[in-house]
């Protein structure tokens, strides 16, 4: 069914497709330990706040295609607010992480999706765009935990987002799991916004240069031309 479409769009199925994906959520969750632990499987006890942004790559594969993954790693601390948001746009993935024994993180999950909506110029829907919430902090002692996972998947629900996992960047629990789950959102959301695309133009006439469906469904005058 993939490989229909991609011969549908004159696009092969094992070319490497580069996603940009972004980290936020509050100062101290784990955003920069998950990025290292995703990409160079390190910890680092003592991580220092991040000040604006970072980006890395790496590579990985998923359902059988190549991903290169770009990772946007964000400073969640308030005062860097202005330092962070330009560079939401042209995000094709967004993961909202909170730490699972930090309740406040949670609770302000929904100002940072709020933020990026704002920021990324979102406007078709929460549940068009692959958000990936992710409660970090799994390996603390459960005596110490202040979100029940319950909390996590009925916050879920409630806001339409479809993918989330809870992970320990420290264990190296769920971490990759985590990037592969997002990726694997992406992929389907993309697939549905082909058809969308398909059912207004005839899928033998139509080409898309290179670009991406949701990025032409989701696009809108500034959001094409400015992505970083
Ligand atoms: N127990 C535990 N500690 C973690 C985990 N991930 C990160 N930490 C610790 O949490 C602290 C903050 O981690 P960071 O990755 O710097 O947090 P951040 O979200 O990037 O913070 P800002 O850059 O300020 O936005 C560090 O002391 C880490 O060692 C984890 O999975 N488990
Ligand atoms: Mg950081």
């Amino acid at each position: 069914m993939v490989e229909d479409n991609d011969r549908a769009y004159g696009r092969s199925a094992n070319k490497n497709t580069l996603l940009k994906i972004v980290i936020l959520g509050d100062g101290g969750v784990g955003k920069s330990c998950l990025m290292s632990r995703f990409i160079s499987n390190h910890f680092d006890d003592h991580s220092f706040h991040t000040i604006g942004v970072e980006f890395m790559n790496k590579t990985i594969e998923v359902n059988g295609k190549e991903y290169t993954l770009q990772v946007w790693d964000t400073a969640g601390q308030e005062r860097f607010k202005s330092l962070r948001t330009p560079f939401y746009r042209g995000s094709d993935i967004c993961i909202l992480a909170y730490a699972i024994d930090d309740r406040s993180s949670f609770n302000n999950i929904k100002m940072w999706l709020n933020e990026f909506l704002h920021y990324a110029g979102v406007k078709n829907g929460i549940e068009k765009f692959p958000f990936m919430v992710v409660g970090n902090k799994s390996d603390v002692p459960s005596k110490d935990r202040e979100v029940p996972h319950e909390s996590l998947k009925r916050w879920c629900d409630d806001n339409k987002i479809a993918t989330y996992i809870e992970t320990s960047a420290k264990n190296d629990n769920n971490v990759v799991e985590a990037f592969s789950m997002a990726v694997q959102r992406w992929a389907e959301l993309e697939q549905q916004a082909e058809k969308e695309l398909g059912m207004l133009h005839h899928p033998d006439t139509v080409t898309l240069h290179g670009s991406r469906a949701t990025s032409a469904l989701r696009a809108n005058c500034c959001s094409r031309f400015s992505d970083v």
